[in-house]
């Protein structure tokens, strides 16, 4: 296993320049096209992540695309491949390690107040072409805490700006970040807010994460990271942040009020709506010397939400219906819409039962499940879509469960029908068992394994294309 425990955003990145995933872009750019543009074509072209030193009208550098290719993701947990990723994630939080509280934190190098905080002057980039405006709120962790059990919770929301110091909150009533507002509402009372961004990359992928409420993604870090994240205390409100943050922004959300944020290029590939939200307001400002601000451009695949979100959410689903239902093998999501499950095939409804437990138990809101056979290769969609073709019938195989609880983003569903999703599930197993009920044998695989193995036992290492 490859290094997991980065002490901060910039000894990973370090690393990155290393292995030569890092590119610095000394020009000045323009925050209103041009970082867009750079971060659009880096990502479809699987290009290293990006250090812009020097954006035009503002004061700090900024760096996108930083988990924006498998490689990059996997190099930040020291995970080889995709196939060794939900077993890994399962072993190392097995158990959760708690935060480590220092007293003096890089975040607090540099305190900005009052008139001193100028939103527009930290991050003012436009990411995709019709935004409504500047979004610095992209990989921007949002840090709340339970008023009821004082559990702290870590999600990332979309946040744009209103005002040199007010932001727009774009967390929707189903995320955790949401529901702890809407229990201060019900008190009548001001929730404090800590927005943190540029941390160690373990704090990207666990706010990314979606798992059961009551869960500290803090501890998820520490389980990842194979040691304690270090934390430390705002100046302004009880609340704890991860020390090497770049930046802090310390603030409330006062309940009752709401502002018209948006519209956004979101990750369905698709724009959302301009909305009635919730406001950030904030009060104070922390940063490290010379601090690096982060942030991404969303988009359809490939983008740095859908590995971050995706592949972070699949290995909790996976560990969470391999508890529920046996013979789960793998498992591989996409970033909401579609969950592939393997399995060893034991019962007659046991791909219907494996689909009941990826909507019923799992936290991503999967609109579609496919389950496969364990001789099908989930990472090689050529393989999936083999199943799909041949062993689907759809009157029989394909299972609907209408009005289930889904994305209020999914561009499928219009305005009015938002918040809702049809679960569709395809069980792609061989029927094996309608075969063995009338005494007649499945038709045999096309596969041919004694003979490959004959083949390469006489021809292995000069196969004929191998020749000199
Ligand atoms: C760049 C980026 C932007 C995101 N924006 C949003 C958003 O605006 N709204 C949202 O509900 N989730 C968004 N997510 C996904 C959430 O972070 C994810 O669902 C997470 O689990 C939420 O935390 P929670 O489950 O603790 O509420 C975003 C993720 C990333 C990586
Ligand atoms: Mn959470």
């Amino acid at each position: 296993m490859g290094k997991a425990n980065w002490y901060d955003m910039r000894e990973f990145i370090a690393h990155l320049e290393k292995l030569g995933e890092l590119v610095r872009v000394g020009e000045e750019v323009d925050p209103a096209w041009e970082i867009n543009g750079l971060t659009r074509i880096g990502l479809q072209e699987r290009a290293p992540a990006i250090l812009f030193d020097r954006i035009k009208g503002a004061d700090f550098p900024m760096l996108t695309n930083l988990l924006g290719t498998d490689r990059r993701f996997l190099e930040a947990l020291g995970i080889a491949k995709w196939s060794d990723f939900n077993e890994e994630w399962c072993r190392r939080t097995e158990r959760l390690v708690p935060p480590r509280v220092v007293e003096k934190a890089p975040c607090q190098e540099v305190v900005l107040e009052g008139e001193a905080i100028d939103l527009h002057r930290i991050c003012n980039t436009v990411w995709h072409q019709y935004d409504g405006g500047e979004f610095p709120g992209t990989l921007s962790v949002s840090i709340t805490k339970d008023p009821e059990n004082g559990v702290l919770n870590a999600g990332i929301y979309r946040m744009g700006t209103l005002s040199r110091n007010t932001l727009g909150w774009g967390a929707p009533e189903y995320t955790h970040g949401r529901q702890h507002y809407i229990k201060h509402e019900r008190l009548g009372t001001v929730m404090p807010m800590a927005v943190v961004t540029g941390y160690d990359p373990s704090v990207e992928i666990v706010a990314s994460t979606r798992t059961p409420p009551n869960v500290d993604e803090f501890q998820i870090a520490g389980a990842l990271r194979g040691e304690p994240l270090e934390m430390v205390k705002c100046q302004t409100i009880d609340m704890l942040v991860p020390a090497t943050s770049e930046f802090v922004f310390e603030g409330v959300v006062r309940p009752g009020v709401r502002a018209i944020e948006g519209g956004f290029g979101e990750y369905t590939g698709h724009y959302g709506e301009a909305r009635s939200n919730p406001v950030f307001e904030v009060q104070r400002v922390t940063h490290r010397r010379k601090p690096i601000y982060l942030g991404a451009r969303e988009q359809w695949y490939p983008s740095e939400s859908a590995l971050t979100v995706g592949k972070s959410s699949q290995a909790v689903a996976y560990k969470t219906i391999k508890e529920l239902v046996p013979g789960i093998l793998d498992l591989r999501c996409d970033v909401t819409y579609e969950a592939i499950v393997k399995i060893d095939k034991l019962f007659p409804g046991h791909p219907q039962q494996a689909m009941d437990a990826v909507w019923g138990a799992t936290y991503a809101r999967y609109k579609h499940v496919i389950v496969v056979d364990k001789d099908v290769d989930i990472w090689d969609y050529d393989s999936v879509h083999w199943a799909l073709s041949t062993r689907v019938d759809a009157k029989r195989d394909v299972y609907i469960l209408p009005r289930r609880a889904g994305q209020w983003l999914d561009p499928a569903v219009s305005l009015r029908e938002k918040g809702w999703q049809t679960g569709m599930g395809i069980d792609a197993t061989m029927p094996d068992e309608d075969y063995h009920f009338w005494g007649e044998q499945p038709p045999r695989l096309v596969d041919d394994p004694q003979i490959v193995a004959r083949t390469r036992e006489k021809w292995g290492g000069r196969l004929p294309w191998q020749r000199k």
